[in-house]
C-alpha cells in the first residue's frame, strides 16, 4: 500500500498497480508510512468499517432504495436492469462513493473500474464490508468537520459537473412509440394546443433506419434537415438516441470504417466480438482506444450539421442481448430437452439459460480491448465503457463547435462521466415507489457529482394512471433534468393524455417549471461552480435528530426545501420543519396561498393539483412568468417571495446560457438583500445585474406571516 495525500482533507490509499480511471483530476502527492484510516482491511482484499447503529451512510450515487443505504447491499457494475425492485444490487451506475455519517464521519471512494461489492450493513447490520473483485484500487479517503465539507472535498478532487445549456432546463417530451415525423409533429401540436410549455422532444431508436445508428430512416422522417429545422421554428428542438452498438452489414458506412480501421472490441482471438442488439448482430466500438473516441465522436457532427442540438446515450453499460455461440448452446440444450418429460426445476433450469442469455457477466468476460497491442480484459474495466462512450460524444459535441453548450445525457455512467454528461435513471416503472426512488437518487447522485439528473417522469415500463403522472411532475418540475417518458405498449402518458382535468393540472405544473427555471438555473450554476448540492438531505443542514433520520424531504438549492407527495390516494402528507418556515400550496404560479408553519412535525393536507413548497427563514426565492419555451423566457420582471426574520439574502445567477464563456467570468452574479429594519424593510441590489432585468416585484413576509408588497426598479 503507498500512501498520498491529494488536497486538504483527501488522502489515497493505492494498492496494487490500480487502473487509471481519471475519475479523480488532482494528482496526489506521496507521504510515506501512514496506517489506513478508519477502515481495516481484513482477508482476501476486503475492507471493513465497524458501524455504530445510529450511523447513516450516504452516497453511492444511482443506486437502488433509499437516502440512507444502510441495510443492504449494492454492486458496482453497470447493468441493464430493467425493473427497479428493492431485491436488485445493481442498476447502470457505477458510483463508488459514500459517506459514513456518525460518531465518525468520513467519506470513501474506491476508485476501479471492475465489480465492487458495498454491503451496507447486509451481512452484518452493523458492518460495512468492501469488496473489490480485483485487488488493484485507489482507496481515498476524504474528511471534513462536516457532511457538507466531506460532500463538497469530494466534489473538488473530481472536478466540475457538466453544464447543459439552459434549453434543457425546458421540459422534455420523450416516448419509445414516436415512430414517424407525423407522430413527432402530432405531439408538438397537441402540446400547442393545450398550451403546454415544452422544449424538446426525444427520437427513441425508431427514427434510425433498421436501427442503425447515426442514419435516419428515409422513409419516415424524410428530409431530416428540414423537419429539424421546421420544429425548431414552432420551439421544439430534436433530441435523438444514440446506442453504442455497430450493425454487421455489408455497405453500412460506419460499420466498414469501424471494420477497416480496427475500431472494435475483439475476443481472446484478436477477432471482433460480435453480440445482439437492437440491429441484430454488432460490433462494439473500442472506446478504450483514443482514435476510436476521436472517430465516434466526430459520428455526431452530421446531426449537428442537420441542426440537433443535444443527444441521449443509451444501452452503453454495454448491454448485450445475446451471442451467437450461447444463442446456439441454449437452442442446443432446449432441443436435447423438448422430447423429454420436465419437471419444474428442470424447465426452471430451461427458462434460466434463455433469460441468461441477455447481460450475460460471462460474454463480458469475452470482451477485450487493445490498447498499444495489448489486451484489456473488458470485464476488469466494465464500468468504464460507458464513461468512454459519453467523454468520446462530448469531446466529439466539442470539436464542432467549441463555445456552444450541447445537451448530452447517459444511461450508464462512472464517477467521472459526470463531466462529460448527464444521466436519466433508466428504466423505471409507472408506480409509486419509483416516485420515491426517484426523489431518494437525487442526492447521492449530486454527491458524485451528477448534477444534470432526473428519471422518466410518470414511469417507464407499465401503465401510468393520472394522478401518478400529476404526483409524478409535482417533484420533477424540481429536478434539473424534467422529462417525461414512456415504453412502447405501455399506457401513453403525456401531459395531454388524460381527462380535460388532469391536462389542465399538467398546464399549470409544466407552467409552474418555467416560471421557476431563473431559481433552479441560477442554483444549478452555482453548485457546478462551489461544489455545492443541488439536492440536500436535511441533515446536511440541520443537526437535531429527526432531520437526521429524515429522507422524504430535500434541500432544493438554496432557499427551498420540498417534501412531495409520494403515495397514492394520498391528500396530504406528514412534514418535518426543523425550524419555522413559508409554506407555499400551490398549484400555479398564480396562487399566493402562503403563510408561515412553526418549527415541528405537520399534516399538510394536499388536493391531487396541489404540491408543497417552503421558503427556508431569511432565504429568498425568485423566478418569472413561464413561457412556451426557455428561449422565449421574459427575464424583465421577476418576483420574489422572502421570508424575512431580520436580513433574507440570496445570490442570483445568471449568464447566456449557450456558451461556455461563463468558464471566462462572463456571467451575472447579484446579490439580494432584504434588511428587516422598524418594521419596514430595505432592499439591497449590489454584484453585476444581468442586464435584461429590469422589475422586481417582492412579497415580503414577516414571523407573523404578514405580506408586505415592494417593487424595486432596477
Ligand atoms: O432495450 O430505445 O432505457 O429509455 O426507450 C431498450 C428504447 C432500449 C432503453 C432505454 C429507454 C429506451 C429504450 N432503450
Amino acid at each position: 500500500m503507498k500512501v498520498f495525500s491529494v488536497s486538504r482533507g483527501v488522502k489515497l490509499y493505492q494498492f496494487g498497480k490500480p487502473y487509471e480511471t481519471n475519475a479523480v483530476i488532482i494528482k496526489p502527492e506521496l507521504i510515506i508510512n501512514e496506517e489506513l484510516k478508519y477502515l481495516k482491511k481484513i482477508d482476501d482484499d476486503v475492507f471493513f468499517y465497524k458501524m455504530e447503529s445510529d450511523d447513516i451512510v450516504y452516497g453511492l450515487g444511482q443506486s437502488n432504495r433509499g437516502i440512507n443505504k444502510r441495510g443492504w447491499i449494492y454492486e458496482s457494475f453497470c447493468t441493464d436492469e430493467p425493473v427497479h425492485t428493492p431485491d436488485k444490487k445493481a442498476l447502470y451506475g457505477a458510483h463508488n462513493f459514500f459517506i459514513v455519517h456518525g460518531k465518525e464521519s468520513f467519506g470513501i471512494f474506491i476508485d476501479s473500474p471492475g465489480k465492487i461489492v458495498f454491503d451496507i450493513g447486509y451481512t452484518n447490520i452493523n458492518e460495512i464490508l468492501i469488496k473489490p473483485e480485483y485487488p488493484d484500487i485507489n482507496l481515498y479517503i476524504i474528511e471534513g468537520k462536516s457532511l457538507y465539507e466531506i460532500s463538497k472535498r469530494f466534489r473538488c478532487i473530481i472536478g466540475k459537473p457538466y453544464v447543459p445549456p439552459k434549453w434543457a432546463f425546458g421540459f422534455i417530451q420523450s416516448r419509445w412509440g414516436y415512430k414517424t415525423y407525423e407522430d413527432i409533429r402530432n405531439v408538438a401540436e397537441s402540446l400547442d394546443k393545450h398550451d403546454i410549455p415544452c422544449d424538446a422532444i426525444c427520437l427513441d431508436i425508431d427514427y434510425m433506419d433498421k436501427y442503425k445508428i447515426f442514419t435516419v430512416n428515409e422513409k419516415s422522417f424524410p428530409d431530416f434537415k428540414n423537419i429539424v429545422d421546421n420544429l425548431k421554428k414552432k420551439g421544439f428542438r430534436l433530441i435523438p438516441i444514440i446506442d453504442p452498438g455497430i450493425k454487421i452489414e455489408k455497405g453500412y458506412k460506419v460499420y466498414e470504417n469501424g471494420l477497416k480501421n480496427n475500431y472494435f472490441c475483439v475476443d481472446s482471438n484478436g477477432k471482433e466480438f460480435t453480440a445482439a442488439v437492437w440491429p441484430g448482430l454488432c460490433h462494439f466500438p473500442d472506446f478504450f482506444n483514443p482514435d476510436v473516441r476521436k472517430w465516434f465522436g466526430e459520428l455526431y457532427h452530421e446531426f449537428l450539421e442537420a441542426g440537433i442540438d443535444g443527444f441521449w446515450n443509451d444501452m452503453n453499460e454495454p448491454v448485450i442481448f445475446y451471442t451467437q455461440e450461447r444463442l446456439e448452446s441454449v437452442i442446443e440444450y432446449a432441443n436435447k430437452n423438448k422430447t423429454k418429460n420436465m419437471d419444474m426445476s428442470e424447465l426452471f433450469l430451461l427458462m434460466d439459460k434463455f433469460t441468461g442469455l441477455m447481460n450475460n457477466h460471462d460474454d463480458y468476460k469475452k470482451i477485450f480491448h487493445k490498447s498499444e497491442k495489448k489486451f484489456l480484459s473488458h470485464y476488469k474495466v466494465h464500468n468504464l465503457y460507458s464513461h468512454n462512450m459519453n467523454r468520446s460524444t462530448s469531446v466529439g459535441l466539442r470539436t464542432f463547435n467549441s463555445n456552444k453548450r450541447f445537451l448530452l445525457f447517459s444511461r450508464a455512467s462512472y464517477i467521472g462521466s459526470h463531466r462529460y454528461a448527464g444521466i436519466w435513471t433508466g428504466d423505471n416503472h409507472s408506480w409509486w415507489e419509483h416516485i420515491r426512488l426517484n426523489m431518494s437518487m437525487m442526492p447521492g447522485l449530486n454527491m458524485c457529482g451528477f448534477l444534470y439528473c432526473g428519471a422518466d417522469t410518470g414511469g417507464f415500463s407499465c401503465n401510468a394512471t393520472a394522478d401518478l403522472i400529476i404526483r409524478w411532475t409535482q417533484f420533477s418540475i424540481f429536478t434539473p433534468l424534467f422529462r417525461n417518458h414512456s415504453a412502447m405498449n405501455s399506457r401513453v402518458q403525456e401531459p395531454f393524455a388524460f381527462d380535460i382535468e388532469t391536462t389542465k393540472t399538467m398546464r399549470n405544473l409544466i407552467r409552474f417549471r418555467y416560471g421557476i427555471i431563473p431559481y433552479i438555473y441560477s442554483e444549478y450554476m452555482k453548485a457546478v461552480k462551489d461544489n455545492d448540492l443541488f439536492f440536500t438531505p436535511l441533515s446536511f443542514k440541520y443537526s437535531d435528530n429527526i432531520s437526521k433520520t429524515n429522507t422524504d424531504q430535500l434541500l432544493t438549492g438554496d432557499s427551498l426545501m420540498i417534501a412531495p407527495v409520494m403515495q397514492q390516494n394520498a391528500f396530504g402528507r406528514y412534514v418535518w420543519l426543523p425550524e419555522e418556515m413559508l409554506l407555499w400550496k400551490t398549484d400555479t404560479l398564480n396562487k399566493k396561498d402562503i403563510k408561515v408553519l412553526e418549527k415541528g412535525h405537520h399534516y399538510i393536507e394536499t388536493d391531487l393539483n396541489e404540491f408543497l413548497m417552503f421558503i427556508r427563514p431569511n432565504k429568498i426565492f425568485i423566478f418569472g412568468d413561464p413561457a412556451g419555451n426557455v428561449d422565449s423566457l421574459n427575464c424583465d420582471t421577476l418576483y420574489i417571495i422572502a421570508f424575512v426574520k431580520d436580513k433574507a439574502e440570496y445570490c442570483y445567477y445568471t449568464d447566456d446560457g449557450i456558451s461556455f464563456d461563463y468558464e471566462k467570468g462572463v456571467y451575472h452574479k447579484m446579490h439580494i438583500s432584504i434588511i428587516n429594519k422598524d418594521d419596514d424593510y430595505l432592499i439591497n441590489i449590489e454584484g453585476s445585474k444581468d442586464p435584461d432585468l429590469k422589475k422586481l416585484i417582492c412579497s415580503i413576509y414577516d414571523k407573523n406571516g404578514k405580506c408586505v408588497e415592494k417593487t424595486v426598479c432596477l
